[in-house]
């Protein structure tokens, strides 16, 4: 038999691969605070997720890919722009009334696949500002927002559930909104006469743990002061329907152009308030029963696919924006009602956190057709690459130089190369950057509370000594080995302060 090079092998498997499934259309459903110990087939407990699993089943599953940022904004930055978002000034958890924080000169993710040919739509949550300089105009045309950067439609959810304006926003536009009725948000002082948290605390049906006690919304106070806008208001019950619905009639509307779908869904985020139908049926109170509403979430979408005929030619992706969380303002017990559910998956930290639970998140990948079915990656892969390496599989040839930091791991989505990435960066919340090379992690020394100090009970991963993990033999980040082996900080220290100069 001849002896084919294995290299060679995989190549021309990719490439037939490729050229079979040429511009397929893309789903990827971006999820909000999920960890990566949630889902049953990573290992999750506490809760079933069979149409999760279904695509692992049927897919990729990858158990070393990290979002860019232990929270949802610099996440979500790094997705559509391909950049780390510390590069970014000001790219934090964003306050609802956020300008936006994407230059709609620079490069992104859905404008480099609409220069491929599809037609790109994002329905669910934002949280990446809206508006120029001075935030939204609520009353008016909302712009520059997902329409400038690339985006064809947008059906969002501004900000995130527990901030203020509760009401979708249509493309440029606040959908229902009653002129007569005009939106007045503030994130500074309370305006208008609806009741706050902090001054009517009986009238809530959620109390808040931790802030969250602004205007109240649908018996829930929020972040930030609201007023007006009555009939636009959501129903916090029917939002991942709306969401679904939106989605639906997004990918029902194609007519054999490809298109990217950007489903960005509010579960798992708090305030946690599942539909009638996942009420109680978890066990573990809210925060489970929104793990099920998820689930829903997918398998919607996955039987839209089917219905539509579409499986045999989308891409679906489906991972989260940072780790979990689990009291996040809100007493929604999902503390008390943990059991022996471990959302991070046993990683050290959680949401906001330096340590891994903050950014090692689930991602799994379905291709059409098959391909890899079943199969677990351990190949290092971060969020930021989605933009050149979806541009390689959609044929756009010069990607712009602004794009910095995304690598083209085609290879490694397609299951066809399992190292992956030689290095990445981790962004926690309140300070420290991590270093990843190889199976070595470098958390910069920085002066801090130890806990986040409003009460989720998470690591922040402040030390004011180096820290140095070997995540290979100590993926729970234990054994710090910073003063055994000083050239190696040295190393990964002077390689991420150059990373930085970029
Ligand atoms: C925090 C909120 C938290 C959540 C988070 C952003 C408080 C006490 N906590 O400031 O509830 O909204 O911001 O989460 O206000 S993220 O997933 O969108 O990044
Ligand atoms: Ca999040």
């Amino acid at each position: 038999m001849g002896c084919k090079n294995k290299n060679e092998e995989k190549l021309n498997t990719s490439s037939a691969y490729e050229r079979e499934v040429r511009k397929p259309n893309i789903v990827f459903i971006y999820t909000d605070d999920l960890g990566f110990g949630d889902i049953s087939s990573y290992g999750g407990t506490g809760v079933g997720t069979p149409a999760i699993d279904g695509l692992a089943e049927e897919g990729i599953a990858f158990h070393n890919a990290y979002a860019t940022a232990a929270t949802c904004t610099p996440s979500r930055y790094s997705l559509l722009t391909g950049n780390y978002a510390w590069r970014r000034e000001g790219a934090s958890v964003a306050k609802g009334d956020q300008g936006l924080l994407i230059d709609t000169s620079s490069t992104t993710l859905p404008a480099v696949l609409r220069i491929a040919g599809y037609r790109t739509g994002i329905v669910g949550k934002w949280h990446l500002g809206l508006g120029g300089e001075d935030g939204p105009d609520w009353n008016g045309k909302i712009a520059p927002g997902p329409l400038e950067i690339g985006f064809d439609y947008s059906y969002l959810i501004p900000a995130t559930g527990d901030r203020v304006p509760c009401v979708f926003v249509e493309n440029h536009h606040i959908v229902n909104l009653d002129p007569n009725d005009p939106v007045q948000i503030n994130y500074q002082e309370k305006i208008g006469d609806w009741p706050t948290g902090k001054e009517t605390p009986e009238l809530l049906t959620l109390k808040p743990s931790q802030g969250h006690n602004n205007t109240i919304v649908n018996g829930i106070s929020r972040i930030g002061y609201m007023v007006g806008g009555k009939a636009a208001l959501w129903d916090d019950e029917t939002v991942p329907m709306e969401l679904v619905d939106k989605s639906q009639k997004f990918i029902k509307s194609t007519s054999g152009q490809p298109f990217f779908l950007l489903l960005s869904t509010h579960d798992i985020h708090v305030p946690r308030v599942a539909n009638k139908m996942f009420q109680g049926k978890s066990g573990m109170g809210p925060r489970g029963d929104v793990i099920l509403q998820l689930d829903w979430t997918v398998e919607q979408i996955m039987e839209t696919l089917k219905s539509q005929n579409l499986l045999d030619n989308t891409i679906v992706v489906f991972s989260s924006d940072n780790g979990p969380v689990l009291d996040d303002g809100y007493e929604d017990q999902a503390r008390e009602l943990i059991g022996d559910h471990k959302p991070t998956g046993g990683m050290r930290g959680g949401k906001y956190s330096a340590y891994d639970g903050g950014t090692k998140v689930p991602l799994i990948i379905r291709w059409p057709n098959g391909k890899a079915k079943g199969t677990v990656s351990n190949a290092l892969f971060s969020q930021v690459d989605f933009l050149r390496s979806f541009a390689h599989l959609t044929r756009v040839e010069k990607v712009p130089d602004d794009v910095i930091d995304s690598q083209n791991r085609l290879d490694v989505l397609l299951g066809d190369d399992e190292v992956g990435r030689t290095s990445l960066v981790q962004e926690s919340y309140l300070g420290p950057l991590s270093y990843v090379e190889n199976s070595w992690k470098y958390i910069e020394p920085l002066d801090g509370p130890t806990l986040v100090p409003w009460g989720p009970i998470i690591e922040t991963g402040f030390q004011k000594q180096p820290q140095l993990y070997n995540l290979k033999e100590d993926p729970e980040e234990q054994k710090n080995l910073a003063e055994q082996f000083p050239e190696k900080v040295k190393d990964l220290r002077g390689k991420l302060t150059n990373l930085k100069k970029d």
